[in-house]
């Protein structure tokens, strides 16, 4: 599946469950076999995509992704921390740029340096606006980008930003409260964005049941992601757990 028909998959699962729901799988975290038997696993749980990548990479993608790609249908979304993490072995990429922050480098800076190799691969991107917002401690996103989160009691902030992004042309929003975040992005905030835009809004970090998936979704969020709690104590059923309460 390559990235525009990916674009269309999530719309398909929009009409079909109302809201998705994406597991992220950090290449930094597990080994070929071990990330490989994940991925089964979240496609046999009922999740709609695996995205794959991390703000810190010392592992090697490509034999991450090609493994991903050999056991799953699910399709492939590279989630890239800067314009090294990029593998022709996936479906799409999440073209972000860091909206939130006011570092030159990740608003443009690694997308220019990313495009030829998007090119090369064939990878469509999926042009993405990245919000950072307080998540009650630092996380890997807020060090390796260099930028200041949205305070989280601030949604008036956030709303703009969003619209900014959909009125430059990006695909999809992310409220990204960072990997292993103490809080998730606050509901009132989700539903100020949501409030403003009209694209698919994506929300992470720090999601930890699926009872808080599910009023993530009440509040507003198209896509739900959940990293953290399927690597460290993540069962078979908790994961299904998750794409049951995301989808109702
Ligand atoms: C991070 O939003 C994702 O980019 C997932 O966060 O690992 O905290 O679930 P967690």
């Amino acid at each position: 599946m390559r990235s525009n028909s990916v674009l269309d998959y999530f719309n398909v699962v929009l009409k079909k469950h109302n809201a998705g729901y994406f597991v992220l799988i950090d290449p930094e975290q597990c080994e070929v076999d071990k990330c490989a038997k994940l991925a089964v696993a979240v496609e046999q749980a009922g999740a709609d995509a695996i995205l794959l990548g991390g703000s810190f990479l010392t592992n090697d993608l490509h034999p991450i992704a090609k493994a991903l790609k050999q056991e799953t249908e699910l399709p492939i979304v590279l989630f890239p921390g800067d314009s090294m993490h990029l593998t022709p072995h996936a479906d799409a990429i999440l073209y972000i740029s860091l909206i939130s922050g006011r570092n030159p480098n990740y608003l443009i800076g690694e997308q220019v340096k990313a495009a030829p190799w998007i090119q090369r691969y064939a990878l469509k991107p999926i042009p993405t606006g990245y919000m950072l917002i307080e998540g009650g401690n630092r996380t890997a996103v807020e060090f390796m980008s260099g930028t200041a989160p949205i305070p989280r009691d601030k949604p008036d902030i956030a709303g703009p930003h969003a619209l900014a992004a959909e009125y430059l042309g990006m695909q999809m929003v992310y409220l990204e409260a960072g990997s292993g975040a103490a809080q998730p992005v606050p509901d009132q905030m989700i539903s100020a964005v949501k409030n403003q835009i009209s694209i698919p809004l994506i929300v992470g970090g720090g999601i930890r049941t699926p009872k808080i998936a599910a009023e993530k979704v009440k509040a507003g969020a198209d896509f739900i992601v959940t990293g953290n709690v399927l690597e460290k104590n993540g069962s078979f059923e908790l994961m299904k757990d998750f794409a049951n309460a995301i989808h109702a």
